[in-house]
C-alpha cells in the first residue's frame, strides 16, 4: 500500500477535489480539513472533511488523505449534519422552575447560569467544604481533562467520578493493571502510530491478533479504529477470537473461543498454563525483562485444562491450539476490550493477558503489544489539575482509602460506587452538588439504574452540560447548559498519536463548547488558575503542557492551536520499539520498564504491598451457575448486556431519523432453540428479568450463543416519548441496568459484572404489563414493590 505521502507525489486521490490545504473553497462551501470527536460520543476521533455555508455544516466527508482512517467513517459520522443541525438540541441556557422531574423550564441567560452555580458553589464552600461538590464525565468524549481541571481547580473538590460506572468498569482495569505490571499500556500495533503506516520499513506485521473482548469493527474502542484490524487481515494476519457470540471477526477467525460470559480470567490461565507448561514462552524476554516468573509459574498449575474446560464452557482442545498458535506467532498482538473489564475479576483477567503478551515476548516489539503515550504526552487525562489540591484535601478522594490503585492509576479519580453510598448514608460525609457533564447516568452508564436515580435526585444542587435534554436532566437538573457539539469547538484530540486538531466550523444558538464553560466557570471561581482569555488560549496551555505525571519520553511540542489547525495532524519525530531497551520508559531515563523492579512485574509487587492478590487468579462472577445454583433454577439464564452496535454511541443518537430507522428497537438476542422452548417468536417483545427488575426488549434470534446465554443492548430511552415523569422518556421501560448490580466489585473496587448476570426472559401479556417499567420506578416505589 502507498503511504500518504507517495499518494500526494504521485496523486491517485484526485487532489484537485480533496486539496492537501487545511481549508478551501468549492463554489459557496467552505471545506474544513480536521476532525470529528465529540459531541456526540465517540472513541476515536476520525478525520474528516467539514463543508459548511455559512455557520451551518451542510454535509461531511472523511479525509482520504488521512492515514488515519484513510476517507472512511461510520454510519453515525456519515449521519453528522443531522445530528448537529437537530432541532431538539438545547439552545440556551434553562433553570428549572417546577418540580423535578416534571420537565418545567425557563430560558436564562448564560451569565444568569453561572450566577445560580457560582452562588451554590460558594454557599456548599462556606457550609459543607469543596469535598461534598462531584464532577462527573461520560466515556472518552472530548472532556477527558477538561472536567477534572474544573473539578480540582474551580470547584477545589477532589471527588471526580465517571458517572457511577459501577467499579470504574470500562478501560480503567486495564490501564490500571497496565500501570502495575509496566507503568505503561499496550495496544495492538496496526502501525497507526506510523505516518507511513504499512510501508514503514520498521514496521512487521503481526502472524496473529488475539481480539479478547471486543468488536472493534463496530465499537472503534479506546482510539482504536477497528478497521486496522481489517487491513492487517488483508495482508494475511490470522486472528483468534474469544466471544460468546460469532461476531464478524470471529467469523474468520482460524479460534473462536466461545467462552462463557465472566470467566475470562479462568480461560487466560489455562492459556498461559499451555504456554508456561509446553514451554512456549520467549526465554530470553522473560529472563532479561520480567519479574515473578517462578511465581507465575506455580500459579497456572491450579489451572488445569480439565478444569478451565468446566468454568469457561470452551473445550480444552480448542484453549491448547489458540495459546499455541499465539505463542509460536511472532510477532503476536492483543486488542483487548470491554469485556475484559466487566467482571468482578476484571483486574486479574487484565493481569493475565499482560503476562501472556510479556511471556510470549511481544510487549513493543513492531507489529506486536505496542506500548503508546498520548501525542507529545499532552493528556493529564482524569489527572489534569490534581496538583492544584492540598494534600489534605487529596486525602478526601471518595474511595482511595479501600484501594490506593484509584489515586495511582494510570487515570486517577475517585470511585462512583463509594460516592453512590456517601450520597446514600452521608459518609463519610453529605453529598451536596453534581455537576454532570457527558454522562446520561442512569439512563446507561451506572447499573442499578432505579437506585442511581433515586440517589441522584436526593443531591440537593444538580447542573447538567449536554447538547440534549436528556432522562438524567428532566429527573435531577436545576440548572442545563446548553454544550456545543464537535463541529462547533476549538479543540485538539490526543489519544495516543497521531495530535489532531479539532475545527470550529459551526454555531448551534447559544451553544458553548466544554472548554469555553470550564473557563467561564472558573473565572468566577478561582481566577487565578483560569488565567486564559478565551478557548484557543487555553488550548495553547494545554497542548504545550506536556504530562506532569511521568518524566522522558515523548518529548512535549511547543505548538499552538492556530498552528495544529492548520497543520491538522501531526506525527512524532521519536517515535521507536523496544522502548524498555532505550530507556524511554523510566522517569530516570534507565532502561527498563517503569515499576519497582524495572522489569514488567508478573508477580506484581505493588500489589502484594498493597495485600491484594499479585498474580492472576479466576474469581465466579457473584451471580451464576455455579455460585448462585438456586437462584438459577428461577432465572436460568446467562446475561450479557451492552454489545456494541453500528448506530448508537451508548444512550446517544436515538433522536437522529436515519439511524434509529436502522435500528428502531433495543434488542435482546438468544439462540432458536431458546426462544422455541419458552414459545417465543423472532421480533417479539418480552421482558427480561431478574431479582433486581425488569425491562421490555425485542428478540432476535443469534444461535451462534449457547442456548443458555442471551445478549441484550443497554443504552435505550424514547426521545419521542413524554419527558415529564412518570414516563421520564420511557428511561426504565427498556433498560437493562434494571438488572444489573452495582457496588459488587473485585477488592481494587475495579471491575464489575456488567456483561454476566443471570435472568429469566417471559412473554409479554396484557397481564403482566398493566404498568410501565418507568411508572414502577418513579412513581410506586421501584420493582421492590412491583413486580
Ligand atoms: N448494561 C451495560 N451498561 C453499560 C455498558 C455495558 O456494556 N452494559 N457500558 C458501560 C460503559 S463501558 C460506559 S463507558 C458507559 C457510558 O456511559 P456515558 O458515557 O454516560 O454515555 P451516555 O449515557 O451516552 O451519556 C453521554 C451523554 O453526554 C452527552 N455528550 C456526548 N458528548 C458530549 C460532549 O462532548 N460534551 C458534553 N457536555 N456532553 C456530551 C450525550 O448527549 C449524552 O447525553 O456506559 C456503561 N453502561
Ligand atoms: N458504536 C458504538 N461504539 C462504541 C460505543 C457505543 O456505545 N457504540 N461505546 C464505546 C465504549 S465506552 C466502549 S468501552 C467500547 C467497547 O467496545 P468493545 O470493547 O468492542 O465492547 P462490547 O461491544 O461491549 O463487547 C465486545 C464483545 O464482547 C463480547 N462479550 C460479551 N460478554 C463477554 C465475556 O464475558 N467475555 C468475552 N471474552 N467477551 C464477551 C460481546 O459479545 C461483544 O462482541 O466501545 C466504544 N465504542
Ligand atoms: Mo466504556
Amino acid at each position: 500500500m502507498k503511504s500518504k505521502r507517495e499518494f500526494l507525489e504521485k496523486p491517485s486521490v484526485n487532489t484537485d477535489v480533496y486539496k492537501q490545504d487545511w481549508r478551501w473553497q468549492e463554489g459557496d462551501l467552505t471545506v474544513t480539513r480536521t476532525m470529528q470527536w465529540t459531541a456526540p460520543g465517540c472513541h476515536n476521533g476520525c478525520s474528516v472533511l467539514h463543508y459548511t455555508k455559512g455557520d451551518e455544516l451542510v454535509k461531511i466527508e472523511g479525509d482520504p488523505l488521512s492515514p488515519y482512517n484513510e476517507g472512511r467513517l461510520c454510519m453515525r459520522c456519515l449521519a453528522m449534519k443531522d445530528t448537529v443541525n437537530h432541532p431538539d438540541r438545547l439552545k440556551w441556557p434553562l433553570k428549572r422552575v417546577g418540580e423535578r422531574g416534571e420537565n418545567k423550564w425557563e430560558r436564562i441567560s448564560w451569565d444568569e447560569a453561572y450566577g445560580i452555580i457560582e452562588e451554590n458553589v460558594r454557599k456548599i464552600w462556606a457550609e459543607d467544604g469543596p469535598e461534598t461538590i462531584v464532577s462527573m464525565q461520560g466515556t472518552g468524549r472530548n472532556i477527558c481533562w477538561q472536567t477534572p481541571y474544573l473539578s480540582y481547580s474551580a470547584f477545589g473538590s477532589p471527588n471526580f467520578v465517571l458517572g457511577f460506572l459501577s467499579g470504574d468498569a470500562c478501560y480503567l482495569p486495564r490501564t490500571t493493571m497496565g500501570h502495575c505490571f509496566m507503568g505503561d499500556f499496550m495496544v495492538a500495533d496496526c502501525s497507526q502510530h506510523l505516518e507511513k503506516r504499512f510501508d514503514d520499513p520498521e514496521y512487521v506485521l503481526p502472524e496473529v491478533i488475539m481480539i479478547y473482548g471486543n468488536n472493534p469493527v463496530i465499537s472503534n474502542g479506546d482510539g482504536f479504529f477497528g478497521h486496522w484490524i481489517i487491513d492487517c487481515m488483508k495482508r494475511g494476519t490470522k486472528l483468534i477470537v474469544v466471544d460468546p457470540s460469532l461476531t464478524w471477526l470471529a467469523s474468520r477467525a482460524e479460534v473462536w473461543l466461545k467462552v462463557r460470559p465472566g470467566t475470562d480470567a479462568a480461560l487466560v490461565l489455562g492459556m498461559l498454563n499451555v504456554i508456561i507448561n509446553e514451554k512456549l514462552y520467549d526465554k530470553e524476554f522473560v529472563e532479561k525483562w520480567t519479574y515473578g516468573f517462578d511465581e507465575l509459574e506455580k500459579r497456572v498449575q491450579e489451572y488445569p485444562l480439565e478444569k478451565v474446560e468446566k468454568i469457561t464452557w470452551v473445550p480444552k482442545d480448542k484453549i491448547v491450539e489458540a495459546a499455541r498458535l499465539f505463542a509460536k506467532a511472532k510477532p503476536g498482538a492483543i486488542q483487548w476490550g470491554l469485556a475484559v473489564d466487566q467482571s468482578v475479576a476484571g483486574i486479574p483477567t487484565a493481569h493475565g493477558l499482560l503476562c501472556m503478551a510479556a511471556l510470549c515476548g511481544d510487549i513493543d516489539v513492531p507489529g506486536g503489544c505496542m506500548i503508546p503515550r498520548c501525542a507529545y504526552d499532552i493528556s493529564d487525562s482524569y489527572g489534569c489539575g490534581l496538583w492544584n489540591l492540598s494534600e489534605e484535601m487529596l486525602g478526601k478522594m471518595l474511595g482511595v482509602d479501600t484501594s490506593p490503585l484509584h489515586a495511582l492509576g494510570f487515570d486517577p479519580t475517585a470511585n462512583g460506587d463509594t460516592v453512590l453510598q456517601a450520597i446514600e448514608t452521608g459518609k463519610p460525609y453529605p453529598i451536596k452538588m453534581l455537576f454532570i457533564q457527558s454522562t446520561n447516568t442512569f439512563a446507561n452508564m451506572s447499573a442499578d439504574s432505579a437506585r442511581v436515580y433515586n440517589a441522584m435526585k436526593s443531591v440537593p444542587f444538580n447542573v447538567v452540560v449536554d447538547p440534549f435534554m436528556t432522562p438524567t436532566a428532566v429527573a435531577c437538573a436545576d440548572v442545563v447548559l446548553p454544550a456545543a457539539m464537535s463541529a462547533e469547538r476549538n479543540s485538539a484530540r490526543v489519544w495516543w498519536w497521531p495530535l489532531r486538531s479539532i475545527v470550529k466550523v459551526s454555531q448551534y444558538y447559544e451553544a458553548k463548547s466544554d472548554e469555553t464553560i470550564i473557563l467561564e466557570i472558573g473565572k468566577r471561581l478561582n481566577p487565578d488558575l483560569f488565567p486564559w482569555e478565551d478557548d484557543i488560549e487555553m488550548m495553547d496551555w494545554w497542548l504545550q503542557s506536556g504530562n506532569r505525571f511521568h518524566a522522558g519520553w515523548p518529548k512535549k511540542t511547543d505548538m499552538t492551536f492556530n498552528e495544529l489547525k492548520e497543520k491538522v495532524m501531526s506525527w512524532p519525530e521519536d517515535w521507536g520499539y523496544k522502548k524498555y531497551e532505550k530507556g524511554w520508559l523510566r522517569d530516570d531515563g534507565k532502561p527498563g520498564f517503569n515499576t519497582n523492579t524495572g522489569k514488567a512485574e508478573l508477580f506484581m509487587t505493588l500489589f502484594d504491598a498493597w495485600g491484594f492478590d499479585p498474580l492472576p487468579y479466576y474469581e465466579e462472577p457473584p451471580e451464576s451457575p455455579v455460585s448462585t445454583p438456586e437462584l438459577f433454577k428461577e432465572y436460568p439464564l446467562i446475561l450479557t448486556t451492552g454489545q456494541r452496535t453500528w448506530e448508537y454511541f451508548h444512550s446517544e443518537q436515538r433522536q437522529v431519523p436515519v439511524l434509529r430507522e436502522s435500528h428502531p428497537d433495543p434488542l435482546v438476542e438468544l439462540h432458536a432453540d431458546t426462544a422455541a422452548s419458552l414459545g417465543i417468536a423472532e421480533g417479539e417483545w418480552v421482558y427480561v428479568e431478574n431479582m433486581r427488575g425488569k425491562c421490555k426488549l425485542k428478540v432476535k434470534f443469534n444461535s451462534t450463543l449457547d442456548p443458555k446465554v442471551v445478549r441484550a443492548e443497554h443504552g435505550w430511552w424514547f426521545p419521542e416519548r413524554e419527558a415529564a415523569e412518570p414516563s421520564l422518556f420511557g428511561v426504565f421501560d427498556s433498560n437493562i441496568n434494571n438488572l444489573t448490580q452495582q457496588g459488587v466489585t473485585g477488592p481494587t473496587l475495579y471491575g464489575a459484572p456488567y456483561k454476566n448476570q443471570i435472568c429469566k426472559i417471559y412473554k409479554i401479556t396484557p397481564e403482566n404489563d398493566k404498568v410501565s417499567p418507568s411508572e414502577i420506578v418513579t412513581r410506586l416505589g421501584g420493582f421492590k414493590n412491583v413486580k
